[in-house]
């Protein structure tokens, strides 16, 4: 592939309250797995165990329990299909949202039982989404779970408004620049954006290195700090680590809640992993 090639990625939208489009394909669906989600419903569970009390800024080991709700069952590895190189992806977000960690739990020998460690970079309350996908159903889903809180009232969010950002030091420095086709954007309706990638020079930067198969994974969330916008690369995906991509990311965005939204944009470059945040109104 070129490095010119554009990236393109379509975010779709998901309410936690119980919006999911009712996809549920049926026929794909093993007889074991009927009735295991109705439309709207996740067929897994989760459960969250601090194995240390919550500390500001420092590590803490956590185990998370996925039990499939139909039989209580604890959900094993082999029951969960590979996305994005992975079989679970943790988002972790404060209620700020300023702080947000993308993490991968490992199996345990405890069956159904996964470890990661994160570290709470905010005085904040912490969710997590597990985003995983069940063999069974088929279904990708998003189980939100409490991670803790380490204030005691509510944090308001970051309403920062840009669309700029850099990161780096004065010899790796990149600049991103989010753009959308239109110049308001309206709940429900689809817009499409672009993240524009330079260097320190300005110039184009076509170095992007792959970030679980793809150039980019941008996540969006809102400020009800219970919607949020999930990712999928379309078309291009990369499979090779030696591929190179840059400088234009496209997606589309269609967001189903007015209000601020807060998208991050995550990628790697100069060997380093980055995660760039946005914000923007959605009326
Ligand atoms: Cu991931």
């Amino acid at each position: 592939m070129t490095s010119k090639t554009l990236l393109s990625i379509s975010i779709f939208v998901f309410s936690f309250m119980g919006n999911l489009p009712s996809a549920m394909s049926s026929e794909n669906t093993p007889h074991n797995c009927e009735g295991a989600t109705k439309a709207g419903e996740n067929a897994i569970k989760a459960e969250i165990f601090l194995k240390e009390p919550l500390v500001k800024d420092k590590k803490t080991p956590t185990e998370i329990e996925l039990i499939s709700k139909k039989d209580n069952k604890p959900l094993l590895p082999s029951e969960i299909k590979e996305t994005h190189t992975k079989l679970i992806h943790l988002l972790i977000f404060d209620q700020t949202l300023t702080d947000y960690q993308h993490i991968h739990p490992t199996p345990t020998n405890k069956p159904g039982i996964y470890q990661f460690e994160w570290t709470p970079k905010e005085a904040s309350q912490y969710k997590v989404w597990v985003d995983l996908t069940p063999l069974c159903t088929n279904q990708q889903e998003y189980i939100m779970a409490d991670l803790g809180n380490l204030s005691k009232s509510p944090q308001k969010v970051d309403k920062t408004l840009n669309s700029t950002y850099s990161t780096g030091g004065r010899s790796d420095k990149i600049y991103f620049n989010l753009s959308f086709d239109s110049q308001e954007f309206m709940n429900g309706k689809a817009a499409m954006g672009k993240v524009l990638v330079k260097d320190s020079q300005g110039h184009p930067f076509t170095q992007l290195e792959p970030v679980m198969g793809a150039f980019a994974h941008i996540v969006a969330i809102n400020e009800d700090f219970k919607t949020i916008a999930h990712v999928h690369p379309m078309g291009v995906e990369t499979s090779k680590e030696s591929d190179r991509g840059g400088p234009e990311l496209d997606f589309h965005f269609e967001p189903n809640k007015p209000g601020f939204w807060k998208i991050w944009v995550q990628v790697k470059a100069y060997g380093k992993e980055f995660f760039i945040p946005f914000g923007i109104n959605v009326k």
